[in-house]
């Protein structure tokens, strides 16, 4: 006889390696550029994710591995005393409202300016291909500098890394982590053909391109286990001014690799992030067949979608973005069928309070003036 608990909804919980999930609504990173002095988060972030944590899940924002994992103005890290401390305030305030945070490890490798790295050096890439691409300094946006390509002996530093950061994660008091391999960070870049062209082990064949991000999966989950550790990925996303000849076939064997590793979930990104669903076509299932954890889907869901994505066993989970931003009390409202508020995109990266931690719940919003 088949299992008979009856199947799962959006709002059912869920097990995803060591995640215990309340439900399904998964609240995907966001950037938000509000980190103070020493790349620390905000003493505002710890009110602005606990007030998400209805969330089955909550994905903070990229957060950089190093110093020179920095890619754009006041993005947090997570590679010093001050920063681990900073978090720490973060996951205190989402556990004691009963929700769950992963932090998402991020390099941007050629997505960086000289200004905002150490010494001002050369952002690093597989290969010194520059993007066509703009990032935020403290001079405003600027086209990003031209990347150096990253030795052959330096590329275990890199992936320590992110192990270090890892290790940091737990002792910020994180569930686990989310590995950025999407948008056409560092990562991506050794993916996908349009950034990486070498001609060592890590270039060339698809085998030579999944071998960073392997490493720094079989890394991490060597640090925290296997059962703490997703992936975010985006096949064909033009984010970052990547793209592959052919990514198909690049991404079903990178998605075969990371189910050797038993990781918890993969996040996938459907279409151009952000923008057009369908802007390629490709074919998410055939991944998906090749991996037996949890799959989250993301990019520009409704209700409708979502739902539909959970009933009919095409997903497991479904993280929103922008919707998380407007509305803390997201689960609730998409239990109850009600109104959303209109996030305002002026105040998405940079400033303090507004547009962070003063969006009304469905309570706020019922509570006599
Ligand atoms: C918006 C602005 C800056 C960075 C991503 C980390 O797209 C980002 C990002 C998004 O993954």
């Amino acid at each position: 006889m088949a299992d008979a608990s009856p199947p799962p909804t959006l709002f059912s919980p869920a097990r995803f390696g060591e995640l215990a999930l309340a439900n399904r609504v998964v609240m995907a990173p966001l950037t938000r550029n509000r980190a103070v002095a020493g790349l620390v988060p905000s003493p505002l972030a710890a009110a602005y994710y606990a007030q998400r944590a209805g969330a089955g899940l909550i994905v903070t924002e990229a957060t950089q591995v190093s110093r020179g994992a920095q890619g754009y103005l006041d993005t947090p890290g997570i590679y010093s005393p001050e920063q681990v401390a900073g978090w720490r305030a973060v996951t205190d305030a989402v556990h004691a409202s009963g929700g769950r945070i992963v932090v998402q490890l991020w390099h941007v490798g050629r997505i960086s300016h000289a200004s905002l790295l150490p010494d001002g050096v050369q952002p690093v890439a597989p290969s010194a291909i520059r993007a066509n691409a703009k990032t935020f300094t403290a001079d405003g946006f600027v086209d990003v500098s031209p990347p150096r390509a990253l030795a052959l002996d330096e590329i275990p530093g890199v992936v320590e890394e992110f192990r270090s950061a890892a290790r940091n994660a737990i002792q910020a008091g994180f569930d686990g982590v989310e590995i950025h391999g999407a948008n056409g960070y560092l990562i991506d870049q050794f993916l996908r053909d349009g950034a990486n062209r070498r001609d060592d082990a890590y270039g060339g064949s698809i085998e030579n391109r999944t071998r960073f991000l392997v490493e720094v999966v079989q890394a991490v989950a060597d640090e925290i286990g296997n059962g703490r550790v997703g992936v975010r990925l985006s096949p064909v996303t033009p984010a970052g001014d990547l793209g592959d000849s052919d990514p198909q076939p690049l991404f079903e064997r990178a998605v075969e690799r990371l189910d050797a590793l038993g990781i918890a979930y993969i996040h996938m990104i459907e279409g151009a992030t952000g923008g057009d669903r369908g802007n390629v076509a490709f074919d998410y299932d055939a991944l998906r067949r090749r991996f037996k954890g949890a799959w989250i889907v993301n990019n520009g869901y409704d209700r409708t979608m979502a739902l539909a994505a959970i009933d009919t066993g095409r997903a497991d989970a479904v993280a929103f973005g922008v919707p998380f931003i407007a509305n803390p009390d997201l689960p609730e409202r998409l239990r109850q069928e009600a109104a959303l508020n209109r996030a305002d995109p002026d105040t998405f990266y940079g400033g303090g309070a507004e547009g962070y931690t003063d969006y009304p719940t469905l309570e706020d919003a019922s509570a006599p003036a």
